[in-house]
């Protein structure tokens, strides 16, 4: 960067520079986000007449992430590719200089006035040097595919000292049990020699059997010859696997070792962490909290489960009676509204050993603990939740598990203490990382601790992510973003929370512990509109009568003038993010979409009274007065109500079976789950530009692109699509179908719980075999959960005493 500044100062466009920098400190903030840069940058343009993108100046511009005004002088954050970060400080008279992350620190702390350079330096967070003895990716595009890179790697490390990489595989053969059965190798095996040739003569064996005789047949002359079950269900998986087996000693190499582990039965047992919200597969969705990460749980419990059961059959282990046992962990709230939340365990439906189990906070103070908690409000309760899950845990699986995977930050620290208490694998799932939702939130935390408590927060995901042994997002962004704006886990890798810490380096984002695996969709319950074999006919009629015409006010708001218009279709928690409003909004501005549409919303509740929930409530407010503001009588439902998945399947294609659209007009989204299931019914889908929807959606391919902050241009876009609807007929299909195949292709739960299976089986290879000493980190991240974490859960939980 500090090459393209000098251009710029050397060329005939410093005097522009020179305007610009006078332009920028004519500005009332002292903080300027890369929107505002933008829209600076393009009013200076304007008022001088410039070029915009081909100029040097422009080229600045496009890698300027934020500014920020210290004094007369100005500072450029830039971003000169994913996942990196230059700062400059350049003064009146145009000199620049490059400045430090501790200094930029120190300037963001002194334009919020808290900077006390009195009391002496804060406290540094620097993860770095525990990364510095693990491999990282070089280049930026590979990050996420942290296992294919960790198998090279360390696959070339292993195979370099044959002896010792030879004894590893044979430790590793001989570790595995189911319930104190001995699998994989016994004890008539003794050496890699003798494993060596063992193998070889196997091969032998089943070569000459008939292809798919039953394991069982021949269970008795494998075990004499040291091979216990696990290698296979037939004669000749059997035998590829020990192929497989005999190629790695032979001539090892790194596709043959993935493929040789992600045959490894050593996964039977898995826990899924979810700990905030109203955890239950009926009357939760929708509710302040409980949106899509129930979904996703829920969704990935059963078909991780039904994938460990296939597994567990094609390794030929059907007749030990094994029986994978998948456990979602949540919380018990004994006021539970209706919902199964307050019993124990609950059976996950449609699964022989997937269970729900709740365990019920200590009663600090009953008003609170017995009710509902916000996840903002979660943090003090986590750590006896989790000593006292450990016990509970114990004694559903009758032991260990296998596996620990944490959902949201609450859940991420829970798995972090349980992983570290029980030395089992550690998965992370963060859904959404609050950092990237509230704009500031760090460096203006102390203004909005008593709402959101993002100190706990940010503290808990820097000790969670770093505990990980991996992480997987659901798309690449959420790791680093695009060239033009950053990622979710990026965000965590310099930021300061004044007065508490300065994080100087949060995470690596390199880290092959990264790794890319997007979640599915109930294909039972959400299906194209097209399927109507498939399809119930009184549903279909209860959810058009319900959708357009019904007229009950304790959960339906407003009467349509003219129901046979094509709908507009939303559906959301009610929550700011969420933009329900924007929308709103933006159909109350076009004259043009309410003659082509009308707007159908479900999200929250249609009373303030009845919501528990800050945010949800200032939306309700907000949203009556759009309506009133622009005169939506009559063009508007807004439906509070609560859906089973079976119905909310059948909303989706009822709203296709009316040529219908649906928008996702939020302001941020994480992924977005229900555009997963707006696509696979067939609904031509709008969502917003910021965050995982540029990855899901191809724009114009089979669904378009709304920058939700910009009204008119989403409007626009929308009646550009019904315009060339009405040139041709058949581009509603069109596009409908290209959306259903767009998640057939790419978003299925098989193609998602098989990765997540290698994965967890690879890096439960390599964490054994590379023997990574992490106790020195795990040190450092409790230090943290002890120092900083606990004592501030204490204060809040003094405050809860007293509601
Ligand atoms: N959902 C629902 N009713 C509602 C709002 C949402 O059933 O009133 C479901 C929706 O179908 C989807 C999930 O909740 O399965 C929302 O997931 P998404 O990833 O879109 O957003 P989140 O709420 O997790 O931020
Ligand atoms: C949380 C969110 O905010 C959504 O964007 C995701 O789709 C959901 O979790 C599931 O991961």
């Amino acid at each position: 960067m500090s090459e393209l500044i000098h251009a710029v100062l050397n060329s005939e466009e410093k005097s522009d520079f020179r305007s610009f920098l006078s332009e920028l400190r004519s500005q009332e903030k002292g903080y300027l986000l890369r929107n505002d840069i933008l829209n600076v940058y393009s009013e200076f343009c304007s008022k001088y007449q410039k070029e915009q993108s081909f100029s040097l100046l422009g080229k600045l511009i496009y890698y300027t992430q934020e500014i920020i005004q210290d004094n007369t002088n100005l500072c450029f954050i830039f971003r000169p590719q994913i996942a990196s970060q230059e700062v400059y400080r350049v003064t009146e008279d145009l000199s620049v200089e490059s400045i430090s992350v501790e200094e930029l620190l120190d300037l963001r702390d002194r334009l919020v006035n808290r900077f006390h350079p009195n009391e002496g330096h804060l406290l540094e967070l620097d993860f770095g040097p525990f990364y510095d003895y693990t491999p990282t990716i070089r280049d930026p595009k590979n990050i996420g595919k942290g296992v294919q890179y960790l198998n090279r790697y360390l696959s070339s490390k292993l195979f370099q000292d044959s002896k010792q990489w030879l004894e590893g595989l044979f430790n590793f053969l001989r570790l595995h049990h189911y319930n104190g059965i001995q699998l994989l190798i016994n004890n008539n095996i003794q050496t890699i020699q003798q494993l060596s040739e063992q193998v070889k003569k196997a091969i032998g064996f089943v070569s000459d059997r008939q292809t798919h005789e039953p394991y069982e047949e021949f269970r008795f002359q494998l075990q004499m010859m040291g091979f216990e079950p696990g290698w296979g269900n037939t004669a000749s998986r059997v035998r590829e696997t020990l192929e497989i087996l005999d190629e790695l000693i032979d001539s090892p190499d790194p596709q043959t070792l993935e493929a040789f582990i992600s045959r490894i039965p050593m996964i039977f047992k898995i826990v899924l962490v979810s700990a905030h919200g109203w955890f239950g597969q009926e009357g939760v969705l929708g509710r302040p909290d409980t949106g899509g990460q129930v979904v996703y749980v829920l969704d990935q419990a059963k078909n991780l489960e039904q994938q460990l059961q296939e597994d567990a059959i094609l390794a030929g282990l059907e007749k030990l009676n094994v029986q994978p046992k998948v456990i979602i962990l949540t919380r018990l709230i004994p006021n539970s509204d209706g919902t199964l939340c307050n019993q124990r365990l609950e059976k996950v439906y449609g699964t022989e050993n997937a269970w729900i189990l709740r365990v019920p906070l200590r009663e600090f103070n009953p008003n609170m603990t017995q009710n509902w908690i916000s996840r903002f409000e979660f943090w003090p309760y986590l750590e006896t939740f989790a000593i006292d899950s450990e016990k509970e845990l114990l004694a559903e699986f009758q032991g260990k598990p296998d596996l620990i995977v944490g959902n949201y930050s609450d859940g991420n620290l829970v798995a972090f203490l349980l992983a570290r208490r029980l030395k089992v694998t550690q998965c992370n799932i963060a859904h959404a990382l609050e950092k990237s939702k509230y704009l500031f939130s760090n460096l203006y935390w102390q203004d909005l601790e008593d709402k959101y408590h993002f100190s706990l927060q940010f503290t808990a995901d820097l000790i969670a992510m770093n505990a990980a042994n991996f992480i997987i997002s659901s798309t690449y962004q959420e790791i680093v973003g695009t060239p033009d704006s950053v990622g979710q886990y990026e965000s965590y890798k310099c930021f300061t929370m004044p007065d508490l810490y300065h994080v100087v380096n949060g995470i690596e984002l390199f880290s092959p512990k990264f790794n890319v695996v997007p979640p599915g969709v109930n294909e039972n319950a959400y299906f194209p509109y097209t399927r109507h074999e498939d399809r119930v006919e009184s549903d279909r009629l209860k959810i058009e009568e319900m959708l357009f015409t019904l007229e009950d006010s304790s959960q339906i708001f407003g009467t349509l003038h003219d129901p046979n218009k094509p709908p507009l279709f939303s559906m959301a928690r009610l929550d700011r993010i969420k933009n329900m409003t924007g929308l709103a909004e933006c159909f109350g501005k076009s004259p043009e979409l309410q003659e082509h549409f009308n707007l159908i919303l479900i999200a929250g509740k249609l009373l303030v009274e009845e919501s528990g929930d800050n945010e949800e409530r200032d939306e309700i407010i907000k949203l009556y007065n759009i309506i009133e503001q622009y005169n939506l009588h009559g063009k508007i439902r807004w439906l509070g109500v609560r859906l089973s998945k079976g119905q909310s399947g059948e909303v989706y294609r009822v709203i296709a079976d009316h040529q219908g659209v649906f928008v996702q007009p939020a302001l941020f989204e994480a992924f977005g789950l229900t555009i997963l299931e707006a696509m696979i019914s067939g609904l031509p889908t709008f969502a917003t530009q910021f965050g995982g929807p540029l990855e899901i959606i191809q724009n114009k391919v089979n669904g378009f692109y709304i920058n939700p902050t910009n009204l008119e241009e989403t409007a626009d876009k929308i009646i550009e699509f019904v315009l060339k609807c009405q040139q041709n007929p058949n581009y509603w299909n069109e596009i409908s179908q290209q959306a259903i195949n767009r998640v057939y292709t790419t978003y299925t739960w098989k193609i998602h719980t098989t990765k997540l299976l290698s994965l967890a089986r690879i890096y439960g290879f390599w964490n054994f075999n590379s023997k990574e000493n992490r106790e020195d980190l795990l040190r450092y991240l409790e230090t943290l959960f002890y120092l900083i974490y606990k004592p501030r859960a204490q204060e809040i939980l003094e405050q809860h005493k007293h509601r």
